[in-house]
């Protein structure tokens, strides 16, 4: 699936001449380094639950182990991952773009791993966790070389040893990082072109961004290799196919004196 010639060098030749570049990425970017998507993520034993059964305060504090075996399993595969080309596209784009912004609602932490130094995370990140009590999210935060695995559920959290440890995502009903959502919405509505890469646009407010740009003025691209249920207006321009080849691609095309072209 390649998208026509004439589609991709009109959107580099307006990425070229942005001076501000906000670009927000959903699951489908990663899905080439072999994590599936989230509304692909229930495959397997877990094919009779539906992601919003286990992707909730209710269902955590309803079946604790359950929860974190779910966590648990998909932390395996973003461990096992490697970041693909179109995570390390989006680490090019910076040193061309004056003003960029990675925003991101997924909790694999590619983007860092793959070396963008500043990413706005939405939903969190699958490999951290921290108290489900009372203690502050700051004092309580763990990496996951930093607790022990238990058979029986979460680990207890280490400061209070009162509750447990519970991912630190954002799961249905809960607020996102205040901070975050801040600058990626201030960072849409300023931004001359928004990149919407690999997500199903369902869930909110992530899925408000793309639409807040455009209205503001902003040209929208929408990268996916599903166009269904994806807008379409005067300046939203579809670049349909995998995140992988399409994003090489149009910074190939945008900055062809990169080395990164070469
Ligand atoms: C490729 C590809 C390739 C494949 N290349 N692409 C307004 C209206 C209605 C409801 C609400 C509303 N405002 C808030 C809500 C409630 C709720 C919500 O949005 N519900 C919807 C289901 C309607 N939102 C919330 O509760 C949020 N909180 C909030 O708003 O607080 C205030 C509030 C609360 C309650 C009421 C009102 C206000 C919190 C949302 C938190 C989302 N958390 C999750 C789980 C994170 C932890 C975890 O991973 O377990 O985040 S849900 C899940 O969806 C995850 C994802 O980040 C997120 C988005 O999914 P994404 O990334 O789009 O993935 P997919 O799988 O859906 O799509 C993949 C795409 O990739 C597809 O399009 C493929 O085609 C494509 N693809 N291969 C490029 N190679």
């Amino acid at each position: 699936m390649t998208p026509p010639a004439a589609i991709m060098q009109e959107v580099a030749g307006r990425l070229r001449a942005a001076k501000r570049v906000a670009v927000l990425t959903g699951a489908g970017i990663s899905a080439e380094s072999g994590v599936p998507t989230f509304r692909d993520a229930l495959t397997g034993l877990w094919a009779r639950f539906r992601p919003e059964e286990l992707a909730t305060p209710e269902a955590f504090a309803r079946d604790p182990a359950l929860v974190w075996r779910w966590y648990r399993m998909r932390r395996d595969m973003v461990r096992a991952a490697e970041p693909n080309a179109g995570h390390r596209a989006l680490v090019e784009l910076p040193r061309h773009v004056p003003r960029f912004t990675l925003i991101t609602q997924n909790v694999d932490a590619l983007h860092r791993r793959a070396g963008s130094t500043d990413v706005v995370e939405l939903h969190g990140d699958i490999t951290r966790a921290r108290c489900a009590g009372a203690c502050p999210r700051d004092t309580s935060l763990l990496h996951e070389s930093e607790w022990t695995e238990r058979d029986d559920g979460p680990p207890l959290c280490s400061r209070c040893s009162a509750a447990s440890l519970r991912p630190d995502v954002v799961w249905f009903g809960e607020m996102l990082p205040p901070a975050a959502l801040e600058r990626a919405t201030a960072e849409a509505g300023a931004c001359d072109l928004f990149l919407s890469v690999g997500t199903s646009n369902v869930v909110e407010p992530a899925a408000s961004l793309p639409w807040l740009a455009a209205r503001a003025g902003a040209a929208v691209v929408v990268v996916n290799p599903d166009m269904a249920g994806q807008r379409s207006g005067a300046n939203i321009h579809h670049l349909a196919g995998p995140a992988g080849t399409i994003l090489p691609q149009l910074v190939r095309a945008a900055f062809p004196e990169s080395p990164a072209s070469a």
